[in-house]
């Protein structure tokens, strides 16, 4: 039986008891964090009873589960989130209000759990969210990274990150499982043993070993007992000091096992779609598949005798390539532990397994030097070159005599080990993230793959959780909405479509802008305690919040930016909409270039912020630390999102979707999840500007674009890159920006230019940035607009994704909860 949050009276006295018997304090002594520590644990013990029903209905229906494999789940902080799935948000807050606090300064206390760089790690957090409330059996399988995401902090317009101690108070959520400790080995050399039945095995020895610790994170669904779970590995080491080496006096022998599980689950590498192939991270890697293997067949073999018919109950996904070690971990136990021969081990590893590619940036494509893998993972490594070898004749015999495919196919090539090659060989499944993704891994990144194996390719455009983006980050819309057409949306989004009939109502549509220009006003009042800039809540609020990237092109907006600035210096009676540009983005502490954006963003806004002349119209923001929490916010307060990518680079895009959710308007291209969003809404409701990916992907194979030919036609974009290095924007240093200019135009020497055609796309960027302006003027245009992208953003909700994971390649059935 599902238990229930207390009443708000209840509630109110479980917080002043909790205070009292955790700080030994009155209420009224209690500080803000102890305040949340104590409604935490008011929460937990309503989600712990739905746990323990949930794990022992697991027990009695024994059904299929899926292993979400992920390095990353960004699943921010977990206390609204879970009182609102627990349907006991408003009572709390009603609680805490008659106790005198405001809920938001108490959800503040929490830090927010940062196990991850971006999309990829949020829409890890948004399907086990969907899994839950739709009521399958899941585990997400991660790591418990001690210092998550860096935190951002601007100094002189420069980023700089603080380490993430997000443990370093206790975190009331996890739940430490020390008997589900698993031993993990690397290094050292294997042992041949013939055996007398002709065999051979294969004895691991000299290696240094770790035991991974879970600590069980809580994933509960929406309004029905659902708690499945999110587990989190720690590693420390087997024996402190190995003492047989120790008496020998080899002392730094005796630490390794140590240092090694020091390091292993210290942080998290802070890159998104880009891998800078440090040996720590295919340790990491190693690591948490391994244990998560194991924990995963020891639940099996509780109940199960036949290890062959694993594939009935257990499928792995591999978020990316990331995880692909599980592919030759589960090879390696199921033949070294539990005795199978490789057939049978291929047969149930093939049929576990899954892959979801998430990008076809080839900086992303993880391939690790051979000696490096060899070195670390001797026995894994040797299973490696078997499948390779066998792959290879697989090959072979689909296409015979064409030795130039099997070298761009071969899984070990070039001294290096491609995972996506291992991945895709082993995987019954393999999925891209968008329709147009899909198609672009089908026609051009993974086209000898599908030649070799149409049937595994499908696609599953990713999605995101109507919960947390709206119900928790927009609760005025979210009433409104219920409002107007009752709750269902809340687990079936497609519903929103009866929004439809409030497009053409003006009363609505002043009632939906007002809940916007509230929203505004929220995250004006952030902008102006975090960064002293007054906006206006009557402006556009323009957004573009996601990590730094080149493909993403913040240096497209800004100069466009740049570019608005001159037009209204030059002509200070045109006719201009006041607009305030928000940006927010971490850069990867290595990335040179996409650090000097941050500035450059910062040193236009110095510029424009403090020009009197312009009266305004333009302001620009940057909101330091952009993450989970303060997106939130961001989300509800947008105007415009800004998701202008080069066309083909950006898989899918969920912001995206989170703007969409909250009412934005897009101007963005038709690259990722977008070209859905525009076929879901008709061209009226969305700007779309730019090269299609065809287009991009043209220039890119023929090689024929020319950025000094786009600059040298259009005057604006001339002046534009002037003011890059004429001092305009840095005075101090008027060659500060000179590499992104030369990125640009790289006059000087042979190397790419342009690689992401900002220049190439600016001129339709500009036009089609006119007519947003021309709309937004007309208040009920823009409004319904911003409506008829709440109605149609049914498809992108985690849910419709996770049904489709579902039908199409995990097999599950809903766990009975009753
Ligand atoms: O387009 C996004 C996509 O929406 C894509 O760039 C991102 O995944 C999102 C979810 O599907 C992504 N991140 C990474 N690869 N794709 C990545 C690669 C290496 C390290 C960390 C993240």
């Amino acid at each position: 039986m599902k238990r229930q949050m207390p009443s708000t009276r209840e509630i109110e006295q479980e917080i002043v008891g909790r205070v009292k018997t955790m700080f030994r304090k009155d209420f009224e002594m209690a500080t803000k964090e102890e305040i949340y520590r104590a409604c935490a644990e008011v929460v937990n013990d309503v989600v712990i009873d739905n746990w323990l029903t949930t794990q022992k209905s697991f027990v009695q229906q024994d059904p299929k589960c899926v292993y979400y494999m992920s390095m990353e789940f960004l699943i921010g902080r977990l206390l609204g989130n879970n009182m609102i799935n627990m349907r006991g948000y408003t009572e709390v807050m009603d609680a805490l209000d008659e106790l005198g606090v405001d809920i938001n300064e108490v959800e503040d206390q929490e830090p927010d759990p940062a196990l991850g760089n971006g999309g990829l790690g949020r829409l890890a957090a948004c399907f086990l969210d969907s899994l839950a409330t739709l009521q399958y059996p899941a585990y997400g399988c991660g790591i418990r990274y001690h210092y998550g995401m860096f935190k951002q902090k601007i100094e002189d317009g420069y980023q700089q990150e603080v380490p993430d101690n997000w443990l370093q108070t206790r975190y009331p959520f996890e739940l430490q499982r020390t008997e589900y400790e698993f031993e993990v080995r690397f290094g050292g050399w294997v042992r041949y043993d013939s055996q007398p039945d002709g065999t051979t095995k294969y004895i691991h020895e000299g290696y240094n070993a770790v035991i991974a610790t879970p600590y069980d994170l809580p994933v509960t669904g929406f309004d029905n007992g659902m708690v499945n779970t999110l587990m989190i590995w720690d590693a420390k080491p087997k024996e402190v000091f190995r003492l047989d080496s120790f008496e020998k006096g080899d002392y730094s022998r005796a630490v390794e096992d140590m240092n090694l599980a020091r390091n292993l689950t210290e942080v998290l590498y802070p890159n998104d779609n880009h891998i800078q192939g440090k040996e720590l991270r295919l340790k990491q890697q190693y690591f948490f598949v391994s244990a998560s293997i194991q924990r995963a067949l020891a639940k099996y073999l509780r109940y199960h005798k036949d290890i062959k018919k694993l594939p009935e109950k257990v499928v792995f996904q591999m978020n990316d390539t990331h995880p692909t070690l599980t592919v030759a971990e589960l090879m390696r136990i199921l033949m070294d532990v539990h005795g199978l021969g490789w057939d049978e081990a291929w047969e149930i590893t093939t049929h576990c397994v899954a892959y979801t590619n998430h990008t076809i940036m080839s900086e992303a494509l993880e391939k690790w030097p051979q000696d490096i893998f060899k070195r670390l993972l001797p026995r894994v490594f040797m299973i490696v070159e078997e499948i390779n070898r066998r792959f290879c004749d697989e090959i072979r015999a689909k296409f015979p005599g064409d030795e130039d495919r099997v070298h761009r196919m071969a899984i070990l090539a070039d001294d290096q080990v491609k995972m996506a090659h291992m991945a895709i060989a082993a995987s019954y499944s393999v999925n891209g993230v968008a329709a147009l993704h899909t198609e672009i891994l089908k026609n051009v990144s993974l086209h000898d793959f599908y030649e070799m194996y149409p049937e595994k390719f499908n696609n599953k455009t990713n999605g995101i959780t109507q919960r947390r983006f709206l119900m928790h980050g927009n609760y005025k819309l979210s009433d409104w909405v219920i409002k107007k057409i009752g709750r269902g949306w809340i687990t079936d989004l497609s519903q929103m479509k009866k929004l439809e009939s409030f497009v053409d109502d003006k009363k609505s549509l002043d009632e939906f802008m007002a809940i916007k220009l509230d929203n505004k006003k929220r995250l004006a009042k952030y902008i102006w305690e975090h960064n002293g800039i007054e906006v206006d809540p009557n402006s556009i609020f323009d957004v573009q919040v996601k990590r730094l990237h080149e493909y993403k092109r913040q240096l497209l907006n800004i100069l466009h930016v740049m570019y608005l600035y001159n037009q209204i210096k030059e002509n200070p009676e045109m006719d201009f909409y006041p607009t305030t540009f928000i940006f927010g983005a971490k850069a990867s502490a290595g990335y040179e270039n996409a650090k000097l954006i941050i500035k450059l963003i910062n040193n236009v806004a110095a510029v424009i912020n403090n020009d009197k002349s312009i009266d305004d119209k333009i302001k620009v923001v940057f909101i330091e630390d952009y993450r989970v929490s303060n997106a939130e916010w961001i989300f509800a307060a947008a105007d415009v999102s800004e998701q202008i990518s080069t066309a083909s680079k950006e898989a899918s895009g969920t912001g995206n979707m989170k703007f969409m959710l909250n009412g934005a308007v897009t101007i963005g291209t038709m690259d990722g999840a977008n070209v859905e969003m525009y076929q879901e809404l008709g061209g009226e409701n969305i700007y779309i500007f730019g090269m299609s990916s065809d287009e991009v992907i043209a220039h890119e194979k023929n090689n024929d674009y020319n950025p000094v030919d786009v600059m040298n036609g259009n005057h604006h974009i001339q002046k534009v890159l002037q003011q890059l290095v004429n001092g305009n924007y840095s005075i101090d240093n008027p060659e500060l920006f000179r590499p992104l200019y030369n990125s640009l135009l790289n006059t000087q020497c042979t190397a790419k230019a342009d690689t992401y055609f900002v220049l190439k796309d600016f001129a339709s960027y500009c036009e089609t940035y006119e007519k947003i302006q021309e709309a937004y003027k007309d208040k009920y245009k823009w409004a319904k607009m911003a409506l008829e992208n709440v109605a149609h953003v049914g498809k992108f909700s985690s849910d419709r994704t996770i049904q489709e994971y579902v039908d199409d390649i995990w097999h599950l059935d809903k766990l009975d909860l009753k």
